[in-house]
């Protein structure tokens, strides 16, 4: 399998995550974002959106769609899971992951807030990208808080975690880490998030993650 990334994309980071998870070996083939590469014909020829990632089995299909990949690494590759089997539970944790992954990360991307510049300034674009990204990440924390089992006595932190639903990792924890990144990148002040911390401090421990994060990567600067 061929992964086109880019170390610093978080779509991207999210399926080196399930990629290790599973176990899978891949070859990943650098797109740099910064000279537009993912715009050029090659690369739409693989992802008509232009955008990273794109998963390229071994047998030439071509996946995108960061979620859409790693709901296909799921269903092919069931163990070890990264959903439960509980359809409540999975339908929370995918709440949670639509929370950030189709209403948060794709109105702060590159090609938006380039947009937002062009048509206004880097400063209008830069607190576009901050405010979006904290109201993601309340409403995710939010979505966390409704889990929590029992008070016990703890006044500002999570009450089942480490990680965003319980003892064990989940799809939920993939999307998380990665958005943080932007998070810091704009400013946005992490401490109303406790939860969110929970997990990512815990995610930075696994395996799959360390062998994911960006400066890990063949193309990290
Ligand atoms: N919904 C897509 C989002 C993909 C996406 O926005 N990728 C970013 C990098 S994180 C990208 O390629 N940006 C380049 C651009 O906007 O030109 C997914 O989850 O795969």
């Amino acid at each position: 399998m061929r992964l086109y990334t880019y170390f610093r994309s978080g779509a991207a980071w999210r399926v080196r995550i399930g990629l290790h998870w599973k176990g899978l070996p891949f070859e990943s083939v650098p797109v740099d974002l910064r000279t537009g590469a993912q715009r050029n014909p090659p690369y739409r020829a693989k992802n008509p959106q232009g955008l990273i990632p794109a998963l390229e089995l071994d047998d030439g299909t071509l996946l995108t769609q960061s979620l859409a990949i790693l709901e296909w690494l799921e269903e092919t590759h069931p163990h070890p899971a990264f959903l439960p089997a509980c359809p409540i539970t999975r339908a929370k944790i995918r709440a949670l992951v639509l929370a950030i992954a189709a209403d948060t990360h794709p109105i702060q991307n590159l090609g938006v807030l380039n947009r937002i510049e062009a048509l206004t300034n880097a400063d209008t674009a830069r607190t576009w990208a901050h405010d979006t990204i904290a109201r993601g990440l309340a409403a995710a924390e939010a979505l966390i808080a409704q889990n929590d089992g029992p008070q016990d006595g703890a006044q500002n932190g999570p009450q089942n975690g480490p990680y965003a639903f319980g003892p064990l990792p989940t799809l939920a924890d993939i999307i998380i880490t990665p958005q943080l990144l932007n998070a810091r990148r704009f400013g946005v002040d992490l401490a109303p998030y406790p939860r969110i911390r929970a997990s990512e401090a815990a995610c930075a421990d696994l395996p799959a993650f360390k062998a994911a994060h960006p400066d890990t990567q063949p193309d990290a600067d």
